[in-house]
């Protein structure tokens, strides 16, 4: 049994059940060229994250605890993006376009593959989403219940978009769900604050928070 000090309660469940999930850590939202900055953002905030997380993984890693990356990104006939999400934005370039990473986007394209820095090893699972949410059009529920796995920690970009979206998911399927603090982000300050805020209300309407240091301290304390 793990016990991870969080507020506004502990996170509590043995190793196996629980999963780091590492939401969108994708170029093309952490390089310059990619869908972020096209969009008019700032990549270097999101930047910040990388050293943080990736400690966070290696001890992941080295206790052979369950590791999943999601990645945002659309087939190459754009069959499975709606037009509610095609429109969206005034940016320099539309889902799909050519971009400086290649297709904006797309699956299989330079700026849909995870940052170099966190690469996944072999072994490690990868799932494509055509969301914002990881659970839509995916098979991250049967993956996550074939592993037995009840409990998510929750890492990764952006704070108020991607990965709040797939907790309040995950929340709504009966997942007890943490957030790392230091290892999720938002292009804009004020909406990572706001959304931590709103994940822990009344009492952890979506779900606790804590941090790397924390984590990394119970994984590495833990009764055995
Ligand atoms: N991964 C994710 O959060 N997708 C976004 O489009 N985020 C923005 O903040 N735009």
């Amino acid at each position: 049994m793990i016990s991870i000090p969080a507020r506004p309660f502990n996170f509590e469940a043995p190793l196996s059940q629980i999963a780091l999930i590492v939401v969108d850590m994708q170029r093309d939202f952490l390089e310059v060229g990619g869908f972020g900055s096209s969009l008019g953002n700032d990549v270097e905030r999101l930047r910040s994250i990388i050293p943080s997380l990736l400690s966070l993984i290696n001890t992941f890693r080295k206790y052979n605890a369950k590791i999943i990356y999601l990645k945002e990104g659309h087939k190459p006939d754009l069959s499975d993006c709606p037009n509610s999400k095609f429109r969206r934005g005034e940016n320099e370039y539309k889902i799909g376009d050519l971009g400086p990473l290649g297709r904006i986007l797309i699956n299989g394209e330079p700026g849909n593959q995870i940052i170099p820095e966190l690469s996944p090893k072999i072994g490690e699972i990868i799932i494509e989403k055509p969301g914002k949410g990881g659970f839509y059009k995916t098979n991250l529920n049967e993956q996550l219940e074939s592993l037995k796995i009840s409990h998510l920690i929750f890492s990764g970009v952006t704070t108020e978009v991607c990965v709040q979206s797939t907790m309040r998911e995950a929340m709504d399927r009966g997942y007890e769900t943490l957030i790392v603090e230091d290892a999720t982000e938002s292009y804009f300050a004020q909406f990572k604050k706001s959304t931590l805020e709103m994940i822990i209300s009344q009492g952890g309407i979506v779900g606790c928070i804590s941090n790397v240091a924390t984590i990394m301290n119970s994984l590495e304390t833990r009764p055995i």
